[in-house]
């Protein structure tokens, strides 16, 4: 029996969510991150580092972490900005057979963090069916001035380590390619392959992507955002991360809908609403065997 000994351990439990079929999910308060989801009948769909938490500060290597509200280095605050070191408070929890819901406050006021003086409350909503979740993160400016932010949802899939990924379903755009720090522009057509470090901003929603590593197939539907992150450090970038074992960097593509480039602005009392749905499925057969070479011809012209 787990023993809860101080209001402290109390902050620190996961939140988790069953359905009847037998998906479950599990909410980490620390950055109300969802560090796991396992459809029904499926596996673990996220990716987390076995070396997470090993570097003082660092949040946790994985899930779907929250950025908010800047992205990255662009700006004077931590990377990535302020809320995935933050705990955030459970406000409600419900459940029906075919559905279980979470939702997860923090909030903060004016002049609480050097470089953002904006008071504001975000939420995030968690929706989980039997196979798919569904995320809805909304962010409110509870102060008197308007503000511009960036914000993605870091989503790390979990990829079967060392298969390519293709990803179906992007709209061609322009992009910035954060390894070449140069603007490109989109491939002709077809769908992305990716079996080395990529890091890319592109400037097109993730309406519906797909994203499948062998046999498996995750679709991604967003809602809000306007722009795509797609990482992945791949075998090569590993060992420049202090948070992720060498043999990781090709267990995981990031693909994160993203308001970057396009920083969304928010006036007082208004809400924003950035949404993601997961759905998980096996990829149909054809798009899994690796494409077959014609057979030889055999036949002897008479
Ligand atoms: O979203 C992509 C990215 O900005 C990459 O450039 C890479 O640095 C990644 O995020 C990881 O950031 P983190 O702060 O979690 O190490």
């Amino acid at each position: 029996m787990i023993k809860i000994s101080s209001l402290q351990t109390i902050s620190m439990v996961p939140v988790l969510l069953y359905t009847a079929g037998g998906a479950q999910c599990t909410i980490l308060r620390e950055g109300a991150n969802l560090v796991s989801w396992i459809p029904a009948n499926g596996e673990e769909q996220l990716f987390i580092s076995r070396c997470s938490g090993t570097v003082d500060g660092l949040p946790v290597r994985g899930g779907i972490p929250l950025v908010f509200p800047q992205f990255a280095e662009m700006g004077p605050l931590p990377k990535h900005g302020i809320l995935r070191n933050v705990i955030w408070d459970l406000i409600a929890i419900s459940s029906q057979p075919d559905c279980a819901t979470a939702t997860l406050q923090t909030e903060f006021r004016a002049y609480a963090l050097p470089g953002w003086p904006h008071p504001f409350r975000a939420r995030l909503v968690v929706e989980l069916q039997d196979h798919a979740v569904f995320l809805q993160f909304s962010i409110q400016n509870t102060g008197t001035r308007t503000f511009a932010f960036q914000s993605a949802m870091h989503t790390y899939l979990r990829l079967p380590g060392g298969t390519p990924v293709n990803i179906h379903g992007c709209i061609p755009a322009n992009y910035f390619d954060k390894q070449l720090q140069t603007w490109c522009e989109p491939a002709m057509s077809g769908p992305m392959h990716i079996n080395t470090a990529t890091d890319q901003i592109h400037q097109s929603p993730a309406t519906r992507l797909q994203c499948q590593a062998g046999a498996g197939r995750v679709t991604l539907q967003s809602g809000g955002f306007p722009e795509t992150v797609i990482w992945t450090p791949w075998r090569e970038g590993a060992a420049a991360i202090p948070d992720l074992a060498d043999d990781e960097g090709d267990q995981f593509i990031c693909i994160e809908p993203a308001a970057i480039y396009q920083a969304q602005e928010l006036a007082p009392g208004s809400q924003w609403q950035g949404r993601l749905r997961l759905v998980a499925e096996a990829a149909p057969e054809s798009e899994t065997k690796p494409v077959q070479e014609p057979e030889p011809d055999n036949c002897t012209q008479s």
